[in-house]
């Protein structure tokens, strides 16, 4: 359950939080494939609990109302025409399975499929369950309860949602059901949200039923589901991550939070030099790593301090480490704008999302931000791509915040978040030839539209790099978007 199952030679993938499936099938086919991403993560595609109260929040999505496929994202033939359109180029698609619980209780009881639940008796008729199906008795997760009492953190609710007994053959069933349909719809794999919430050992038996991947959307045959596991854990809880690693891959938190500190200047650069599990991360195989997510860019979750599209330039600084560096199978955010920290994506008055548009620079408009779509953002993910399984090499720091090195001989990247300039001669691991920087630009025809590099026949190139400079990376590889 650790193997994404990318297309050969790709390697990220990005959350297009909130997006429609008729988006996201154009996205791949005219940007997301030929760019070179491994996957997206979508939004929950199963009907969910419609809330005008509070004006259509983000977070209605996450009180699902029944798992049938119609949402505002779209409806089943959406959905499975976006699949297949998506990894027909190359792209595959990772649902958000919200397995733990249904809706908690509010005044309006219909979905956005039309279907209606009876809170007061636990009544799901449109899968249906109903008060047996949920765990008894009803109780409700306090802050207190994630440092003592783990039963308590997995048999009451999270935030008044209705929590299902995965110990139930019936509810399994029924998750299954679900979970299957999309795989064979051509799904590559699952985020199990809230998975602290419910029991590894339960996991485990729904896990051990999937089906093997849809052959016909072109995976090896045998190939089982890629797996991540939403655990916050960011230390001295009573539910360690390391319950989930045994079963499948698991959101890696303290990624997003360290090299948030370190591009904010909280921590010093030099120091990730030893990046990974030495930092208490998890194994690199394990770990589904990230900057920001959905909640924490907006203070839900595990908050605090994360940088997000907001502060751009740090950002875009943390992002290119990410990605830059052999550690973790990265996931980008790709955002709507937002102040209001519980605002819906963009809609019209009759709750519709309304699609981004795209501009002739390749950003997006309409309210989303496309962080997907920030040049120094898509050319890193070419550059990890290129990079592949090329080991960090000639690690380079001035002792600050100044950094730079190589991925084998295929990739080089220097960093100066220093407040004074850079001036270094440094080893880039690459054939003598002239770069063109990814960051400031690309290589357009036989020039450079950004910044360009001249590595010498020993492999060395002149870094200047100003404190001042719009971004505070330089990066360079070899193929036909870098190389002259
Ligand atoms: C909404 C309303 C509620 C209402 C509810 C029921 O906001 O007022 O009661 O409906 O009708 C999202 C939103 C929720 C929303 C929900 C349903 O975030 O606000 O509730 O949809 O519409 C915990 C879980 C984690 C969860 C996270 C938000 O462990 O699984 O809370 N994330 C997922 C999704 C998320 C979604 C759900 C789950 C539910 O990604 O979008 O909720 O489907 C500690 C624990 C964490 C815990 C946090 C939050 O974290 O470790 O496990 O996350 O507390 O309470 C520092 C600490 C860190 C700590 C954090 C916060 O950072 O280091 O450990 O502080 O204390």
């Amino acid at each position: 359950y650790k193997n994404p199952h990318y297309a050969s030679g790709r390697t990220t993938m990005v959350h297009l939080f909130e997006w429609k499936w008729d988006d996201i099938a154009a996205e791949c086919e005219r940007f997301l494939g030929p760019r070179g991403f491994g996957g997206i993560q979508v939004s929950p595609p199963n009907e969910n609990l419609v809330i005008w109260s509070r004006n259509r929040p983000w977070w209605e999505r996450y009180q699902p109302i029944s798992y049938r496929l119609v949402t505002r994202s779209g409806n089943e033939n959406q959905f499975s025409n976006m699949v297949r359109r998506c990894n027909n180029v190359g792209v595959r698609i990772y649902v958000d399975a919200i397995i733990n619980h249904m809706t908690g209780t509010w005044n309006e009881n219909v979905g956005t499929g039309g279907s209606t639940a009876n809170f007061e008796n636990w009544h799901y008729p449109a899968v249906p369950y109903g008060r047996n199906d949920f765990n008894w008795p009803h109780c409700v997760i306090t802050g207190s309860d994630y440092n003592c009492c783990p039963d308590r953190v997995r048999n009451c609710e999270l935030s008044g949602l209705k929590d299902l007994n995965q110990g139930s053959d019936y509810v399994r069933q029924q998750i299954l059901n679900y979970m299957n349909r999309l795989i064979d719809m051509g799904v590559a794999g699952f985020r199990i949200d809230a998975a602290k919430h419910m029991w590894p050992h339960d996991l485990r038996v729904i896990y051990d039923r999937l089906r093997n991947l849809n052959t016909a959307h072109g995976f090896p045959s045998g190939a089982r589901p890629y797996i991540y596991q939403e655990v916050i854990d960011l230390g001295g809880e009573a539910i360690s991550r390391n319950e989930y690693t045994p079963l499948a891959a698991v959101t890696e938190f303290r990624f997003g939070l360290e090299l948030s500190q370190a591009f904010q200047r909280r921590n010093q650069l030099r120091w990730l030099v030893n990046w990974g599990p030495q930092w208490g991360l998890l194994a690199s195989g394990d770990a589904l790593t990230f900057i920001d997510n959905h909640d924490n860019q907006r203070g839900h979750g595990a908050g605090g301090n994360i940088l997000t599209y907001k502060q751009s330039r740090q950002y875009k600084g943390a992002i290119a480490f990410m990605l830059a560096h052999p550690y973790g199978y990265p996931q980008l955010m790709s955002s709507f704008a937002f102040t209001d920290t519980e605002a819906g994506p963009p809609m019209n008055s009759r709750g519709d999302i309304t699609s981004p548009t795209i501009n002739a620079d390749n950003s997006c408009g309409n309210g989303w931000i496309c962080e997907h779509r920030w040049r120094q953002i898509h050319n890193m993910v070419v550059f990890r791509n290129t990079a592949g399984n090329g080991a960090l090499t000639n690690w380079w720091d001035n002792g600050s915040n100044q950094i730079a090195f190589c991925r084998g001989n295929q990739a080089f990247i220097a960093f100066n978040n220093d407040a004074w300039d850079m001036d270094q001669t440094l080893q880039t691991c690459l054939p003598a030839g002239t770069y063109c920087d990814i960051i400031s630009g690309a290589r357009s025809g036989n020039r450079c539209t950004g910044k360009s590099i001249v590595v010498g026949s020993d492999g060395r190139a002149l870094i200047i790099h100003r404190s001042n400079e719009y971004d505070m990376m330089v990066a360079i590889h070899r193929g036909a978007d870098s190389r002259l």
